[in-house]
């Protein structure tokens, strides 16, 4: 035992927790194995803090970048229907990402700390921004599959212990169904279109395959943070079940279209596991590490986006006003 909470040293030193106020640390391990949410006036322990403060703001990053491959596609929308649909989706992600900086600032940083450790590099987002949106195939796949991932990963984060985290991911994750319609319509459409409509969707398929193993995470047994996360219920989920329930719900949907997965090893085992080939990584550490096709390219388009907007963002702030703290 260590202090007075079930942990023992060895586990206290693994969550960075020895420093803690072992009746504090207690009372808050306690409440969350009730099941209760964590509100930001609420005592934390400091590593807590630290994960979430990461964990959120890599993920309101993550919606403002992806707004970006998909963004390039409204002025080539293929109709007037699509294009107004992509808008719509797009202007969601923005959103997304607004209500994900308001939960992240009640933990006590700025969002224009977060911005500026975006652009300089300190903070990630998802990888699979960091690809490039080829055709219109892409824009259906990444609808359909990224939002999929997305909606897996989000659906079960939002059950978690961090209040504001929570409520912000349920209203994303009823946008994000839309989403997933507008995608699955999307796809459905090039998939039963013309040969060539097929072909460019197919090709989407095979260059979105191994980004999207890659979004939830490294396999568990090389996963830093899930520890800490999954005992403080931040995380419900480990990366690799996220995974396989992602690989559950949609290869079977794209199997059905008669289209494929570029990979002859993806198949479910006895035991309900999906088995796949090794999907490469020292990629994945690439990407997240800033070495992917299209990460500079994103980062001066926000960089850009922040440099262009400054005169709005003053033109807002009233120098008079104090702001408070956001309650998300
Ligand atoms: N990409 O210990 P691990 C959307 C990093 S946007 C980049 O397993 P954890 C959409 C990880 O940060 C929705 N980095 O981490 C928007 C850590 O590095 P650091 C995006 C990744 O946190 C627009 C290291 O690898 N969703 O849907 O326990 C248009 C070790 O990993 C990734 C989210 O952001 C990655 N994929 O678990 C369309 C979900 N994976 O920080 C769609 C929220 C891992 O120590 N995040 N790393 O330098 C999570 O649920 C968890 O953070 C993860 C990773 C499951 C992703």
């Amino acid at each position: 035992m260590y202090g007075n909470t079930s942990l023992t040293e060895e586990e206290a030193k693994r969550l960075n927790t020895t420093e803690e106020d072992p009746v504090k640390l207690a009372e808050f391990e306690d409440r969350i194995t009730r099941g209760e949410k964590i509100e930001p006036g609420d005592w934390m322990p400091k590593e807590y803090r630290k994960q979430l403060l990461r964990m959120i703001e890599q993920h309101a990053h993550s919606e403002i970048v992806g707004a970006l491959p998909e963004g390039t596609w409204i002025t080539r929308a293929p109709n007037f229907r699509r294009k107004l649909a992509l808008i719509a989706k797009v202007q969601d992600e923005i959103g997304h990402g607004q209500l994900l900086y308001s939960a992240a600032e009640t933990l006590g940083k700025t969002r224009e700390q977060m911005l500026e450790d975006l652009l300089n590099g300190k903070s990630k987002y998802s990888n699979v921004f960091n690809y490039p949106a080829l055709t219109w195939a892409d824009v259906a796949v990444i609808g359909f599959l990224v939002d999929g991932a997305a909606i897996v990963n989000q659906v079960i984060n939002s059950k978690g212990s961090y209040g504001p985290y929570c409520r912000a991911l349920e209203r994303i994750c009823y946008e994000e169904s839309f989403h997933l319609k507008q995608g699955h319509d999307n796809v459905v459409y090039l998939a039963t279109g013309t040969k060539k409509q097929r072909a460019i969707l197919q090709d989407a398929i095979n260059r979105w395959y191994r980004p999207l193993l890659h979004f939830f995470g490294p396999p568990d047994r090389n996963s830093q943070h899930s520890e800490k996360l999954m005992k403080w219920k931040v995380k419900l989920a480990s990366n690799d079940d996220m995974r396989n329930q992602f690989l559950d719900q949609y290869v079977p949907k794209i199997w059905e279209l008669d289209l494929t997965f570029p990979d002859p090893n993806l198949k479910k085992n006895d035991e309900g596991i999906w088995e796949f080939s090794d999907p490469d990584w020292d990629e994945f550490k690439r990407v997240i590490n800033g070495g992917g096709p299209c990460n500079k390219e994103r980062l001066e388009v926000r960089r850009y986006a922040e440099e262009a907007g400054r005169w709005v963002r003053n033109a807002l702030m009233n120098k008079n006003e104090k702001y408070v703290t956001p309650l998300a």
